[in-house]
């Protein structure tokens, strides 16, 4: 219910709203007009994307007065956002999906091998619809604040339109690669054709044809974007920094008989993914070292793994995130690949990955992303001696050469993990920052809460598996887990539920013992902060495995949520 503050309430807000913006240094007098969104709430859940859904369903399933702040005008997060040509999932549909409901995963029909942006779209979509969950989401606003209070040991959360709601519990389903990073190159803003950002794509599908198009970046969207963009532009130039590892997805249909024999195995395959390193079903554990076999063997396997697709030639050998020599043999194996695409011999080279072993940035999948530069109208820039200059009316300037085109397409990536949380302005009793706690990277226990933030819970946040797993079954695990901790606080009449420092401590170094054990920091890239200026430089994922996680989890609930202080 929206109501101005009733008399009743004056003298309790007028205390929190003077404090909050006292501390905020917002000039406002309360008292005036101050529109106060009196709720009632459990639970406010920021983003509505698969965690925000899921974790709504979850609350309001057991009763909880629960609901979303979304600044789209739709459910779907990542999928909302991301609409760039060629976007697609780079895990096959069958896996990416939700499992908590039988109903739901039985009768939703994949129709692609990896599913497309708008088949991912129109499945979130079909879930909130399914589970009724509109009428409890808020879209087209944004939290820009939160405090907690305790007094009332309640959040006070603020949007974009000057709202403030209350609410017991805060729940960042804010995603981790959702705030769209656009380098602050020169000039930047002097462009005046198009700019698109793949992060944050128009709903509309910009039409490249008979247009020169320029695009900075080469990670996964740039792969994913350049073959189509290609397709249609008059000409594309493509500016590459750095050259990635990328491997063939072979996407197809889903044939319906392959769909249906899933199902039928539901239950076998979403366990087999829950005990896996990166939950997915069919990427179990290897089993023998790269050098356990022959040159021979070692190649057969691998082109046996390039033309299943996907990612699994990662999982041929132990020992390939772990040993650089290892690892040197995967990564020569694709750089022949590319050697053996790509007409031009010079530019093949261009494109060949030297900087960082294999796998230990986020492996691209594509469709012919190679084969693209054989074409005549496309061009690779190679920027990596030289940065570009400055961006001016028609185009940009590198080492003192022009480029013009009519379109500039940033492919250039996110704040990842981070960004979204740090982007709300979340501030304890005590009026320090989460920002400001993480300034030297963050710390979290178990990627679900941060010391000191009572009652605030973030899904697959930095050092848990999220972003090096399979998405969606991180989500659900955490969401479940956030669940348990809230009922168990509930039931036992606690007020609230922190993590303790010591633990938190624990949890954060063995996250980088288990790090350093691998060659992931060798590489520079957005799991250790590198592509955003100024970011202190920190290894953010759990790469210690999902059911190595999952497990540790299940241990700290036996041991009465060990690590977590309810007081
Ligand atoms: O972003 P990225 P992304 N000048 O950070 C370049 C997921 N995802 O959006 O490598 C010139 O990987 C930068 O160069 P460099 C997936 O997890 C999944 O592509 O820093 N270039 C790099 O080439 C993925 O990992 C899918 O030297 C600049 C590029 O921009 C994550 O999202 C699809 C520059 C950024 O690459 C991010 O992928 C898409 C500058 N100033 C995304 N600044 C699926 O398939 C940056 N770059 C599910």
């Amino acid at each position: 219910m929206v109501k101005v503050c009733d008399p009743k309430g004056i003298t309790y807000y007028k205390f929190v709203l003077k404090n909050f913006f006292s501390r905020l240094n917002i000039k406002n007098k309360y008292g005036d007009f101050f529109l106060l969104i009196n709720k009632n709430l459990d639970t406010l859940i920021v983003g509505a994307g698969f965690a925000g859904m899921y974790s709504l369903y979850k609350q309001v399933s057991d009763g909880f007065k629960s609901e979303i702040y979304e600044q789209g005008d739709g459910v779907g997060g990542t999928w909302y956002w991301n609409r760039y040509p060629g976007a697609r999932c780079d895990i096959e549909s069958m896996d990416y999906s939700y499992s908590f409901s039988e109903e739901l995963q039985q009768e939703w029909n994949w129709k692609q091998k990896y599913g497309t942006q708008p088949e991912l779209l129109d499945y979130a979509n079909y879930v909130c619809k399914k589970f009724d969950l509109k009428k409890n989401i808020n879209f087209n606003t944004k939290i820009t604040k939160a405090e907690f209070n305790n007094r009332t040991d309640k959040w006070l959360v603020k949007t974009n339109k000057n709202e403030l709601i209350e609410c017991k519990y805060l729940i960042l389903a804010t995603g981790n690669l959702s705030t769209p990073n656009t380098p602050n190159i020169k000039g930047i803003n002097n462009f005046e054709g198009n700019v698109y950002h793949t992060g944050s794509w128009p709903k509309k599908m910009p039409n490249f044809e008979g247009r020169t198009v320029g695009i900075i970046g080469t990670g996964s969207s740039g792969v994913q974007s350049i073959p189509i963009i290609a397709e249609t532009a008059k000409k594309l130039l493509i500016f590459q920094r750095t050259p990635n590892f990328s491997l063939p997805a072979r996407h197809s249909e889903l044939p319906v008989k392959k769909r249906e024999d899933y199902k039928k195995d539901y239950k076998k395959y979403r366990n087999l993914a829950k005990n896996s390193s990166f939950g997915i079903a069919k990427y179990q554990p290897p089993t023998q070292s790269a050098f356990d076999v022959t040159d021979e063997e070692r190649n057969k396997i691998y082109q046996k793994a390039w033309d299943e697709g996907g990612q699994a030639m990662l999982f041929s050998f132990t020992d390939l995130l772990t040993n650089q020599k290892a690892n040197d043999t995967a990564a020569e194996f694709v750089r022949n690949k590319i050697r053996e695409t790509v007409k031009d011999k010079a530019l093949a080279e261009q494109l060949c990955p030297f900087d960082h072993p294999i796998g230990t940035k986020r492996l691209c999948l594509d469709s012919h992303y190679f084969e693209t530069y054989n074409k005549e109208n496309v061009s690779l820039i190679n920027i990596s001696q030289h940065p570009i200059d400055e961006i001016n009316v028609n185009g940009l300037k590198v080492n003192e050469k022009e480029y013009l085109f009519d379109d500039i397409v940033f492919a250039t990536g996110f704040d990842a993990m981070t960004g979204a949380v740090n982007a709300i302005e979340i501030s304890n009793d005590k009026g320090i920052t989460l920002k400001s706690t993480w300034n030297n990277g963050p710390k979290t226990y178990l990627g679900i809460m941060v010391s000191d933030f009572p009652n605030l819970f973030m899904i697959t946040g930095p050092q848990s598996p999220g972003v090096k797993s399979q998405m969606i079954l991180s989500i659900e695990q955490h969401v479940d887990f956030i669940h348990s901790l809230i009922k168990h606080k509930k039931s036992n009449n606690y007020n609230t539920i922190t993590a303790k420092a010591k633990n938190q401590d624990e949890w954060v170094n063995h996250n980088n013992e288990v790090a350093h054990n691998t060659l992931y920091p060798l590489a520079h890239s957005w799991y250790n902060g590198d592509n955003i200026a100024g970011k202190t430089r920190n290894f953010m994922p759990y790469v210690g495995g999902v059911a190595n996680y999952k497990n540790i989890c299940d241990e700290i609930v036996k041991d009465n949520y060990k690590g977590f202080e309810f007081s």
